[in-house]
C-alpha cells in the first residue's frame, strides 16, 4: 500500500455477513436523468465506494426497485445549504439535501458507515456543517516549491496548465469533498502578484474545472502590491482611485474567468510583505476596498491577523491584537479576520489567540496548521486533532463562561452569517501526499472538525484508523492509543510546561534554545525562554509584558497566577524559579527534565504499541512508520538532551536521581545543530 488512496481505500469488506447486509441494502443507486456534475460526482464515488466495499458491481440508473440508494435534491429547512439527510424508505435508502453538493456529502457520509463497519439497519442520519467556509490553504509557489512543505513539491503544476490536468487534481478534489472540504487558496500567502494575470487566470479556472463537481470553491492569495508591480501603477495605496479600479476590473476579470471564485486572502504588512500601511492606511482600509472590489460577485476577502512589526521593542504575544482588536466594527461585511489559533506561531502547544472573543463584530476564521512547521515536519507522527481541539474548546469567557473559540468562528456566539476555518495543507507531490503517513490523519481531522467541531478528536482517529490502516479491534486500539497521546508526548520533549519557540533558526526544525542572535530579537529563543539563574519563562502578568491583560478577566485570573494556572501554559506567563515547587508536586527543574525524559521514553512507546500491530497493517506502510519512529527517537533524546544540557547551565541543578544524565556534553549536540541546519 503506497498510501496514495487516502483514507478511500474500498477495499472489499472482509466480513461475509457485513457484505451482504449491505449488498442488500445498495443493488443499485438511482438518480435523475438530468443530474447537474456534482450529483453525477456524488452517484460515481457513491458506486467506486460501493463496488469495491461490496466487492459487487452496483449499477446507476434512473429507475430502482427494492434495494436502490435514491440521491435527490429536496428543500430541506432544517439542514441549512450543505447538509444531507440518510433515511431509509420503503424500497431504500434515500440521500437527500438542499443542494448537490449536500447530496454528495450524504454519499461519503454513507460510504464511511460501511467501511468502518457499521450495519445498515435503521439508517437514520442527518448532518450539517457547523462552518461555513472550510478552506485548505496551500502554500505553494509558482515555482513548485512549497512554504514549509514536507511531503515533496506543489501538487498543482502551472507549466502544464491549463492544458494537462494531472489526475491528482481530481483525487485531491474527492478526497476534500469526502470530509467537507469546500474551498482551496491554491497558492501561499506570501504570493506572487502573477496569480492575478490573464495568463494564470487561466491555469487557475482549468483547476477550478476540476473541483467544481466537487463542492470546492478556489480562493487566491493577493500580493499587495500587484497594482504597482503587474498594473504599472504608481502607487498600491488603497484609498487611492486608480488603485480601486485596478482591484475592480480584475476582480471581474476573475469573475469572468472563474464565475464561482470563492476571494482573496490577505497577507499584508507582515514578515517584510506590502501592505496598506505602507501609504498610511489600516487593515481595515485595505481589506474593504478589496472587498467592494468583489462588489456583487459572490465572494470573501480573508484578511490575515498574523502581524508583529519589525524591531518592536514589546512582547510580539500582545501585536495582533494591539492592530486588529480597535478596528473591530470598522470591516465590510464581506471581510473575514484570519487568525493563528494561537498568539505566537503554530507552536506545539499554545494557550488560545486573545482576539478570539475580543472582536465581536467581525468575523474570525481560525487558521490552524497542518503541514508540522514546528512539529517535526513530516518526520514526527503528531497526530493534531488534539490540538485543534484544544484551541476549539477553549474558552474565551467573552460573554461568560462557555463563550468557547469554536463558538466565535462558527458565528453563533456573535450571530455572524459568515464563517470560516483554514487549514495550512500538509499536502504534497509525495505518493502518499503527506510525506508521514499519519499526516494524512491530520488532513483528515482537520476537514471533520471544519464540518463538525463537536466531534471528538479521539473519535476521529479511530475512524481514520479503520479506513485508512486496519479495522481489527486490538490493532485500531493500539493505533488510536499513538495517535491521541503523540502530540503530548511531542511537546514534553520538545517545549514541556509552556515552554515556546525554542527551535532551530529558520528551518524550524530541533532543538536551538540557545540562539541569542538573529535578525529580529523576537526570532531567537532566549526572546522567549527567558532562562537566568533564577529561573525560566515569560512574564506576561502585569508585572511583565502584561499579555494577559489581552484576555478576558475570568482567564486572566486562572492565567496570571501560577497556583491556577495550567502547567501546560505556565511558562508562557510566568517566570517560575528552578527550585518553585508545581502543582504536579515537583520543583520547576525536577519537572522540567522529568517531562523532557518522558516525552522521550515515551516515543520508545509509540515504537512498542506500532511493533505490536505489525500483522493488522500493510507491511510497506508497517516499515515505512516504524523507520520514521526511529529517527524520531533519536530526535527526541536530542531535544532531551540538549534542552536540559542548556537549562542546567542557567539552574545550576542535578538531574533527579530517577533520570540517567545525557552521556554527551552539551557542546557536541550544538554542532549537531549544526550539522541538521546545513548552515
Ligand atoms: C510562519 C512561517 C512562514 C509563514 C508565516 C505566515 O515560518 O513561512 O510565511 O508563518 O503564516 O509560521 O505567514
Amino acid at each position: 500500500d503506497d498510501g496514495y488512496r487516502l483514507w478511500l481505500k474500498y477495499d472489499q469488506l472482509p466480513e461475509a455477513g457485513l457484505r451482504k447486509a449491505w449488498q442488500a441494502q445498495a443493488k443499485s443507486i438511482s438518480l435523475d436523468n438530468n443530474a447537474s456534475p456534482t450529483l453525477q460526482t456524488a452517484a460515481h464515488e457513491l458506486q467506486l465506494g460501493l463496488q469495491g466495499l461490496l466487492g459487487r458491481p452496483v449499477p446507476v440508473s434512473a429507475s430502482g426497485g427494492k434495494g436502490r440508494i435514491r440521491l435527490r435534491v429536496a428543500p430541506d429547512a432544517a439542514l441549512g445549504r450543505e447538509g444531507y439527510r440518510i433515511s431509509a424508505q420503503k424500497d431504500g435508502l434515500e440521500i437527500t439535501g438542499p443542494t448537490d453538493a449536500a447530496v454528495l456529502y450524504g454519499c461519503f457520509a454513507l460510504l464511511r458507515q460501511v467501511q468502518t463497519g457499521q450495519l445498515p439497519d435503521k439508517l437514520s442520519l442527518s448532518s450539517q456543517p457547523r462552518i461555513q467556509h472550510r478552506l485548505l490553504n496551500h502554500w505553494d509557489n509558482p515555482n513548485g516549491t512549497v512554504e514549509r512543505g514536507y511531503a515533496g513539491s506543489s501538487i498543482w503544476k502551472w507549466q502544464e496548465l491549463p492544458e494537462r490536468l494531472d489526475p491528482r487534481y481530481q483525487d485531491y478534489a474527492r478526497a476534500n469533498a469526502s470530509i467537507g472540504i469546500n474551498g482551496v487558496v491554491l497558492n501561499n500567502v506570501n504570493a506572487s502578484a502573477r496569480y492575478l494575470t490573464p495568463e494564470y487566470l487561466q491555469k487557475v479556472a482549468a483547476l477550478a474545472g476540476v473541483m467544481r463537481p466537487y463542492g470546492i470553491r478556489v480562493y487566491l492569495s493577493v500580493f499587495w502590491a500587484a497594482p504597482k508591480v503587474i498594473g504599472g501603477l504608481p502607487t498600491s495605496d488603497p484609498l487611492d482611485p486608480k488603485v480601486k479600479q485596478w482591484w475592480k476590473a480584475r476582480t471581474d476579470e476573475i469573475y469572468k474567468t472563474i464565475p464561482d471564485f470563492g476571494g482573496f486572502l490577505v497577507k499584508a504588512n507582515s514578515e517584510g510583505e506590502p501592505g496598506p500601511q505602507d501609504y498610511g492606511r489600516n487593515h481595515a482600509d485595505g481589506a474593504n476596498m478589496l472587498a467592494q472590489a468583489l462588489g456583487a460577485h459572490d465572494g470573501v476577502v480573508m484578511w490575515r491577523a498574523f502581524v508583529y512589526k519589525a524591531n518592536s521593542k514589546g512582547d510580539r504575544f500582545k501585536e495582533a491584537f494591539e492592530e486588529f482588536q480597535p478596528l473591530d466594527g470598522k470591516f465590510d461585511p464581506k471581510v473575514l479576520v484570519q487568525v493563528k489559533n494561537g498568539p505566537i506561531d503554530f507552536q506545539a502547544r499554545e494557550p488560545f489567540h486573545p482576539l478570539f472573543g475580543a472582536m465581536p463584530r467581525t468575523p474570525l476564521v481560525l487558521e490552524v496548521q497542518l503541514t508540522q512547521e514546528y512539529l517535526g515536519f513530516a518526520t514526527h507522527l503528531v497526530y493534531l486533532g488534539p490540538l485543534i481541539k484544544e484551541c476549539l474548546d477553549a474558552d474565551t469567557h467573552s460573554q461568560g463562561p462557555g463563550s468557547t473559540v469554536a463558538s466565535v468562528v462558527d458565528g453563533s456566539l456573535e450571530k455572524h452569517s459568515l464563517s470560516g476555518i483554514a487549514g495550512v495543507a500538509n499536502i504534497g507531490s509525495d505518493r502518499n501526499w503527506t510525506g508521514h503517513p499519519v499526516g494524512q490523519a491530520n488532513w483528515y481531522a482537520f476537514g471533520r472538525l471544519a464540518w463538525d467541531h463537536t466531534l471528538s478528536s479521539a473519535a476521529i482517529a479511530e475512524e481514520w484508523t479503520c479506513m485508512t490502516l486496519t479495522r481489527q479491534p486490538q490493532a485500531v486500539a493500539a493505533v488510536t492509543d499513538v495517535l491521541n497521546q503523540s502530540r503530548d508526548i511531542y511537546v514534553r520533549y520538545t517545549t514541556p510546561l509552556g515552554l515556546h519557540h525554542i527551535m532551530g533558526q529558520s528551518l524550524h526544525y530541533g532543538p536551538e534554545p540557545w540562539l541569542a542572535k538573529s535578525d529580529r530579537a523576537d526570532w531567537t529563543s532566549v526572546y522567549y525562554h527567558k532562562a537566568d539563574s533564577v529561573g525560566l519563562g515569560f512574564n506576561r502578568t502585569a508585572t511583565g509584558s502584561n499579555a494577559l491583560s489581552l484576555y478576558a478577566p475570568a482567564v486572566r485570573q486562572r492565567w496570571g497566577n501560577p497556583a491556577t494556572c495550567p502547567p501546560d501554559y505556565l511558562l508562557w506567563f510566568h517566570h517560575v524559579g528552578w527550585g518553585q515547587q508545581l502543582s504536579t508536586g515537583r520543583s520547576l527543574w525536577d519537572e522540567l527534565t522529568t517531562r523532557y525524559y518522558t516525552g522521550a521514553d515515551s516515543v520508545r512507546w509509540m515504537q512498542q504499541r506500532w511493533e505490536q500491530i505489525k500483522p493488522a497493517v500493510d507491511a510497506e506502510l508497517h516499515a515505512d512508520v516504524a523507520a520514521r519512529l526511529r529517527i524520531q527517537h533519536r530526535e527526541a533524546l536530542w531535544w532531551r538532551d540538549a534542552c536540559v544540557l542548556y537549562f542546567q547551565t542557567f539552574s545550576r541543578r542535578p538531574i533527579p536521581p530517577a533520570l540517567t544524565p545525557p552521556t554527551r556534553p552539551l557542546a557536541e549536540i550544538k554542532q549537531l545543530v549544526d550539522i541538521y541546519q546545513l548552515r
